[in-house]
């Protein structure tokens, strides 16, 4: 007790003294190491550098326990997400030892037990032997089809310890499994833009910030909210996009955000708000469009010279055939914008440079193909694609996109097919013929051998066995909740290799305890586009408990199916991130730019950052297309922007045509019903990335009354007699959450929203067709239906609700307090 009340005291003089720790390293100075080994020795703490998705990381160590951790480079916005790996390391919801549900251990074959069972503590010896048995009964009854280890999810950072690459590494040696298509950030973005610009666009390069800073005269945040996605980034943030948005802010020039909600970038950006109703953004960009045809104010030319099919798509924005003119008036009654401001944009948008940034919450809805479609429409008719600081820009809000990228080496990574065994490719052909879009996943499991339409495709579900889930949280991150539990019935055996107590993890048969990255060594580049830097992720504590790298467990598992070699190629850890690094320091080397040996880098406890080009600061996506669409031509049929594409016209397809369209979602604003009067959007959190950190400190930043916020309009709770700070019932059809509300005119009126990643926490589950979810989360309300048969992405954003006062009895959240368990 003594010695504890001396560490708070301590830790509070070292909180005074160095404000958040690591505090006042620039980018480029090479300090860090210094700064953490002085301020170390004068608190008796070690301090460490790592890295999360959240940026580089000083975690300060003591006794064997983190007890503070910050930023390693200074953020100019503070990012609280850097603030709590003591929590991620030493919080309640940890898994501490290998568990097995009870019924399973015991044979009992109910697997609607799945989630409300007890749990057994075993040994890993034990826990090795269920898995390993079982993997290989079923590999042997029923082959790879049988097995699904597509694991969707956003685990730690590390070239190494990237627990679905590992994951699917030892399946990938042991026979093949079943994989997905897509992802859940760009599920219809990423399918339908290869048909109009020829590239994936939403995770390439953007035109530089710098140009974007010389030449914008407006930006525009349509359905985008970089202040809180820019925290993060898939590999590590390097912190500049939120940095460059600052300064075109204090450059006193436009920002616009278009989106229901005024958001936390609206806010700080002091932007202009154009509330707009959820999920009608293409009536909106069409009434924009018909104002720039009548008013004579699209650009010919640039249609003429770089796009194709632009006369089908002006007879049906005209109104020729259905003799519905898609004019500002028609807009405005579907997406709420006042007919006088579609107007003023469209005169807006022509007359000034202007940067279209489009985020993604907009196509995670039914037939989510057509935002993006249109929007690089609507940039077609203005003509500035191509321009400094005009066009369209899909990844400004992710990953810093836009932050110049820099000339130096690139890491090598972990793969998830060892290329020195032969016969890997048929199991790679296998993985691929079963594979799936990711989004499908209850269906699949629920309709083994069905046939579904998929990108000109045709895709039949295999019939699944075994669930092995490493790194991912889909009874957070999946639509449909109440869907999924029943589906998740179906397998013999679900393994989930976990840190904390997930929702997930409570749903498994086995879990098996996993590291946290602090709790292991590896690098990670930052930035995703600008390849800044090279961070060293060192190793801060020991494994908490009997918690194990998920490197050897998979190890232990190919060991026990005779792979063992093949799995480590008998390296170390240590062994594998040098060779990581040798790859980065060899492409550095070609690229004229020297890095420090290894062992110096390592030593030295403190990032490596290249610095870009001026070429590259001053470059500009699609320019080369603009300067010469013959000798550089889009990777499109017609080698040109398709406003209209003859192959997804081909495909015919009911819910995707050959042109963007205005397609009525089954669920939105404009087609409520008297029992579900209301749309709800689901954006990402400020305070966690998805699920990640829901149980750490910063709940206490927006939880209310212990719930997850619901925004909602004043006039709505009005309506309610609900007041901020009340405990609300959310329902619809599909389920109910309790959550607690926030009134507010940050939202436009017949939307609420909740955030996305909101712990599932059922009350009762098993005993009640819709079990209430205690904490909030918002996709037991969601519809799980694919965006259209083009892409079958997901589509959260598209469902209506109702909203009323909770009167009953509150019960408790109980889904961040470790399970109970007895031991074997
Ligand atoms: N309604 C709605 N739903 C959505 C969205 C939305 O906008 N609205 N957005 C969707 C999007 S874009 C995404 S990307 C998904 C995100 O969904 P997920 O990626 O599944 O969400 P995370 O919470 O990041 O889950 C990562 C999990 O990995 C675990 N983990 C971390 N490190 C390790 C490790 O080293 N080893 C192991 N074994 N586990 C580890 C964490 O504890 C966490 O449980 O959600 C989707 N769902
Ligand atoms: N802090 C933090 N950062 C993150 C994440 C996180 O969970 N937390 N997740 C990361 C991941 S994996 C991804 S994919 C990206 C997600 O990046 P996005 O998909 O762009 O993020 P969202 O918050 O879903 O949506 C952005 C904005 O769109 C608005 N919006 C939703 N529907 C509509 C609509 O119909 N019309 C209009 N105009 N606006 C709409 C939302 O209110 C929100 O303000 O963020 C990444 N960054
Ligand atoms: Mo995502």
């Amino acid at each position: 007790m003594k010695k504890q009340e001396n560490i708070n005291a301590s830790r509070r003089g070292f909180i005074k003294t160095t404000s958040l720790g690591l505090a006042g390293t620039s980018l480029a100075g090479g300090s860090v190491s210094a700064l953490l080994s002085t301020e170390a020795k004068a608190a008796e703490m070690q301090t460490v550098m790592t890295a999360a998705h959240w940026g580089p990381l000083g975690v300060v160590v003591q006794d064997g326990k983190v007890v503070k951790s910050g930023p390693a480079i200074e953020p100019s916005v503070v990012n609280e997400l850097q603030s709590v790996v003591a929590d991620q390391v030493h919080g309640e919801t940890r898994v501490k030892y290998p568990m097995v549900r009870k019924g399973y251990l015991e044979g009992n074959k109910d697997s609607s037990l799945r989630g409300r069972d007890e749990w057994v503590r075993v040994s890993w010896d034990k826990a090795f032997e269920l898995v390993a048995n079982e993997m290989k009964r079923v590999r042997e009854a029923h082959g790879p089809s049988a097995i699904f280890g597509g694991s969707y999810g956003w685990y730690s950072s590390g070239a190494l310890h990237a627990s679905r690459t590992l994951l699917q590494r030892y399946l990938n040696l042991t026979g093949g499994f079943v994989g997905v298509k897509g992802d859940y950030s760009t599920g219809a973005a990423q399918v339908i833009m290869p048909h109009v610009l020829g590239t994936i666009e939403v995770y390439e390069q953007q035109t530089s910030w710098e140009m974007i800073l010389e030449s914008s005269d407006i930006i525009v945040l349509w359905s985008a909210n970089p202040l809180n996605t820019l925290r993060i980034a898939w590999t590590s943030t390097d912190q500049q996009g939120i940095e460059y948005f600052k300064k075109f802010k204090e450059s006193g020039k436009r920002i616009i955000c278009i989106d229901p909600v005024k958001s936390e970038s609206c806010e700080f950006l002091g932007a202009e708000w154009v509330p707009v109703n959820t999920g009608t953004d293409v009536a909106l960009m069409l009434g924009i469009a018909h104002t720039l045809v009548t008013e004579n104010k699209h650009d010919k030319e640039f249609l003429k010279k770089y796009t194709t099919g632009f006369e089908k798509f002006e007879s049906y924005l005209l109104g020729t055939e259905d003799k519905q003119p898609k004019d500002a008036a028609w807009a405005s009654k579907i997406c709420g914008v006042p007919v006088e401001t579609i107007k003023q944009l469209a005169a807006d948008f022509s007359s000034k440079r202007t940067m279209l940034m489009g985020g993604w919450g907009m196509q995670r809805q039914r037939h989510g193909e057509q935002s993006h479609w249109m929007l690089v429409t609507l940039a077609s008719m203005l003509g500035q694609i191509g321009l400094p600081g005009g066009g369209f820009g899909l990844s400004y809000h992710y990953s810093n996109g836009g932050a110049p990228t820099a000339t130096g080496g690139i890491l090598g990574s972990i793969t998830a097919n060892p290329s020195t065994e032969a016969g890997a490719k048929t199991w790679l052909d296998e993985t691929s013929k079963y594979s799936f879009p990711v989004a499908r996943i209850s269906e699949a499991l629920l309709n083994p051998g069905k046939t579904i339409d998929y990108n000109g495709t045709q895709v039949t579900y295999p019939d699944i066995k075994v669930i092995y889930w490493s790194g991912g949280n889909p009874f957070t991150h999946h639509q449909d909740t109440n869907t999924l539990v029943k589906a998740w019935q179906k397998p013999d055996m679900v393994v989930v290799n976990e840190c904390h107590w997930t929702p997930t993890a409570r749903m498994a048969d086995i879990v098996l305890p996993a590291t946290t990255s602090y709790e292991r060594n590896d690098l990670t580049m930052s930035g995703d586009y600008s390849m800044m830097n090279i961070y060293p992720m060192k190793q801060a504590v020991e494994p908490q408990f009997e918690a194990k790298n998920d490197y050897d467990i998979f190890a232990e598992l190919a060991k026990r199916a005779g792979k063992e070699a093949e799995f480590t190629e008998g390296k170390t850890e240590m062994d594998w991130l040098k060779g990581f690094y040798q790859t980065a320091f060899d492409a550095a080397r070609k690229n004229r730019v020297l890095m420090p040996k290894f062992e110096q880098f390592w030593q030295e406890n403190k990032p490596i950052t290249f610095k870009a080009s001026e070429k590259a600061k001053k470059w500009v996506r699609y320019e080369e297309f603009r300067n010469d669409p013959l000798l550089n031509p889009l990777g499109t049929p017609s080698g040109k922007i398709e406003i209209y594409s003859d192959v997804v016209a081909k495909m015919n397809y009911d819910d995707c045509k050959g042109h963007p369209t205005w397609m009525e979602h089954e669920e939105f604003s404009g087609k409520t019903t008297a029992e579900e009067p209301l749309a709800l959007v689901t954006p990402h959190s400020k305070y966690r990335l998805h699920s990640q950190l829901a149980y750490s400190s910063l709940r206490k930043l927006y939880a209310v009354n212990d719930r997850e916020p619901v925004l909602i309009h004043t006039e709505d709770a009005t309506a309610r007699n609900i007041a901020s700070g009340d405990i609300v019932r959310v329902f619809n059809k599909r389920g109910q959450v309790l959550a607690g509300a926030v009134v507010t005119d940050g939202i436009i009126k017949g939307t609420v929203a909740i955030h996305e990643g909101a712990w599932y926490d059922p009350q009762d589950l098993g005993q009640s067709e819709h079990p209430l979810c205690k904490n909030g989360n918002p996709n037991v309300l969601t519809r799980d239906e694919g965006t259209s048969k083009l892409a079958q992405g997901n589509s959260p954003n598209t469902a209506t609700v109702q909203v009323e006062k909770f009167t009953g009895e509150v019960p408790t959240v109980t889904v961040f307090t470790e399970p109970k368990y007895t031991q074997e």
